[in-house]
């Protein structure tokens, strides 16, 4: 039995050495070494040797298995990187050119808007803050003079995460249905006097159209200090128009009325879209875009701050509406539909 596996060693490394590609060492490995193969064939007759001789026989097949398999490995090697630098050096590959590159995404265009515009409020020295989506009531409502019984609440419906323990008792949470309630949060931290501008997303129970979504982005503008009045607060929302658009846009301004001012404003900006009315501005030839006013005293007193030294303004621009005004875009559904067709064109 010593010499016919000796043979077999001699002849299996033959092949193997004969072997031209990864499929012919294939083949030699499962003549040799598979399963029906001939090394297997050998070792079914050492039943039949001698107890001495048994445990040799053995011991040599095992041996040469592993030279065979190990010679097999070896042999493979050598074809992988040969066939690795066929592939680098084949035809028309430079390895000294840039790789492919990858797709670069864009800013959102709401992220560019806002970018700007807390550019530009820093230069005037205002802080950009920050508040929670999901809001207290109180800091949503209450602190800004819309108590529960109050009809300003219907306008902004929104989604309760916890209802109040009972109607008006201020202690229940909602999605924020405005950025006001950084006003509350901005004043109460900080104190007076205070400049700060509050991007944001909001929420609210609406029917959608061109202009109206149920989630959208205003941004807050707070200015309280000594003798702050409404010129100063046209003044801001001027400069926040002309830096927006890079030209003075014609506004018209008219009373409004919101709780937490006094007195109120709101701004209208003219339709980019029509002459003489369109389904964006709904046939009025104006956008409804940044209201503001007077912080109402109530408002200073919930935040600890002296209407008798302070006073201050107030405003909350439609951001999203913003960005359709200086994108041309017509219909505000586009705006968070994360469909590529429109997030390509900026
Ligand atoms: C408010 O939300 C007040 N918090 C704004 C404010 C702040 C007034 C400070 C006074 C002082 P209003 O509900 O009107 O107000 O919303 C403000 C702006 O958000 C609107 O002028 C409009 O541009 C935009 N807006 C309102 N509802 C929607 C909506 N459903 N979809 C898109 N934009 C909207």
């Amino acid at each position: 039995m010593r010499d016919a596996l000796e043979e077999l060693r001699q002849s299996a490394l033959e092949a193997l050495s004969g072997a031209g590609s990864d499929a012919e060492l294939r083949e030699v490995e499962v003549q040799y070494l598979g399963r029906n193969g001939e090394l297997t064939s050998l070792l079914k007759q050492l039943g039949s040797l001698s107890a001495e001789e048994r445990p040799l026989m053995g011991k040599l097949s095992n041996e040469i298995k592993g030279e065979v398999q190990a010679s097999i490995q070896e042999r493979r090697k050598g074809f992988d990187e040969e066939k690795l630098q066929a592939d680098l050096l084949g035809e028309g590959f430079d390895p000294t050119l840039p790789g492919p590159s990858a797709p670069a995404g864009g800013l959102h265009p709401l992220t560019r808007i806002r970018r700007e515009l807390e550019d530009l409020f820093s230069s005037m020295g205002f802080y950009v803050v920050d508040g929670p989506e999901l809001e207290m009531e109180s800091n949503n409502f209450d602190a800004l003079n819309i108590p529960g019984d109050h009809p300003a609440r219907e306008s902004h419906d929104t989604i309760w995460v916890r209802e109040p323990s009972s109607p008006g008792a201020g202690d229940g949470t909602c999605m924020r249905t405005h950025t006001s309630p950084v006003q509350v949060r901005a004043l109460r931290k900080f104190g007076a006097p205070l400049k700060v501008i509050a991007p944001g997303r909001v929420f609210r129970q609406e029917t959608q159209d061109a202009t109206h979504d149920h989630t959208f982005h205003q941004m807050e503008g707070l200015v309280v200090g000594k003798g702050v009045g409404v010129s100063h607060m046209l003044h801001a929302m001027n400069t926040l128009l002309e830096g927006v658009f890079g030209r003075k846009v014609e506004t018209r301004l008219r009373p409004g009325f919101f709780p937490f001012v006094e007195p109120g404003f709101e701004l209208d900006a003219r339709c980019p879209f029509c002459e003489d009315g369109c389904r964006v501005c709904k046939g009025s030839t104006w956008i409804e875009l940044m209201p503001g006013g007077l912080v109402h005293p109530h408002v200073l007193k919930a935040c600890d701050v002296d209407p008798e030294h302070f006073s201050g303004f107030a405003f909350g621009l439609g951001l999203s509406r913003m960005v359709m005004l200086r994108y041309g875009i017509n219909d505000i559904r586009w705006m968070l539909s994360g469909d590529l067709r429109f997030l390509e064109q900026f």
